[in-house]
């Protein structure tokens, strides 16, 4: 018994141990092991690299906590199971103070590690810089999506509208922004509360109508297109709300503000600076929006 008792507390003591390890480790370069564990395959913001991050280190303690109940679940049903001959009743232990200690602890341990990090991460995604180099107003309706280029945050009260794409029901909206530039993204609904998400940014935050204006950043460090998508049931057109975010170098992206303020349509202005014209991602809910199939003139 003492002996069982010594080294279930020898294994605790080395997954505490581990657990505090791996924590404080720098994990920027472990890559995507086991697939991430169902993490997407991009992680193309800072952002979504600190989340990627969080999620493989819960991943990994969860792993520790389940091998090590898995463990002495085995342990027990090998070491303690019924032998020819056994008649009695095994000893009928009541209390066990250092167990009791120790699966109180341990818990406390991993959540207070979690916690920690989670805070940390939580309050790394949602900060906002003083100068974020572009503005973009998101203005929400059923069920649509308006992206409204600004000067400055609003927060200024020079900030001025540079240009506008709109989606129509023929056409689904690309958000151009540029890569590796701190991107403020402003969201404002016309009726009901709708969700601006980027699958890819593993990001998602809901869009309120009146004056509660949600603003958060984000940096898109690999160029590309991701698609967007409405996440809260708005109503009979939801599945239909969506949208492209269209990661290009900053050049081209001053290129397409330029060729919108001179009066192009987005779809213009994208295949002014050699992009896609139209939304290439929004398969497979692209059904009647697919503005592919449409003439070019709807896009603005
Ligand atoms: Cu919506």
């Amino acid at each position: 018994m003492a002996k069982g008792r010594s080294r279930a507390l020898g294994l605790s003591a080395l997954a505490v141990g581990a657990l505090a390890f791996l924590s404080g480790c720098d994990a920027y370069d472990v890559g995507k092991p086991f697939g991430g564990f169902g993490w997407p395959d991009k992680t193309p913001t800072p952002q979504s690299q600190q989340m990627y991050e969080m999620w493989i280190w819960s991943v990994v303690a969860a792993f520790f906590v389940g091998f090590f109940v898995w463990g002495l679940i085995f342990w027990c049903i090998i070491v303690y199971r019924k032998r020819k001959g056994d008649t009695e009743l095994p000893v009928q232990t009541r209390f066990n103070l250092p167990i009791e200690v120790l699966y109180s602890v341990l818990p406390f341990l991993v959540i207070a590690v979690l916690f920690y990090y989670t805070a940390v991460i939580q309050t790394n995604v949602n900060k906002l810089s003083p100068n974020p180099d572009v503005t973009v107003e998101v203005v929400a309706f059923k069920w649509e999506w308006q992206f409204n280029y600004k000067s400055a945050p609003d927060t200024d009260s020079s900030a001025a509208t540079i240009a506008t794409t709109t989606g129509a029901s023929d056409y689904v909206p690309v958000l151009v922004v540029p890569t590796g530039k701190t991107i403020r993204i402003e969201e404002t609904s016309k009726d009901v509360i709708h969700s601006f998400w980027v699958p890819d940014l593993l990001f998602k935050r809901d869009v309120f109508p009146g004056n509660v204006r949600n603003v958060f950043e984000v940096t898109i460090d690999e160029p590309g297109s991701y698609v967007g998508r409405c996440a809260e049931l708005c109503g009979t057109y939801h599945s239909m709300m969506n949208f492209e975010v269209r990661a290009v170098s900053p050049e081209d992206y001053q290129k397409f503000l330029d060729a919108k303020k001179a009066g192009k349509t987005t779809p213009e202005a994208l295949t002014a600076i050699g992009s896609d014209p139209y939304s290439t991602t929004t398969s497979p809910f692209n059904m009647k929006k697919d503005a592919q199939q449409v003439p070019v003139s709807t896009g603005n």
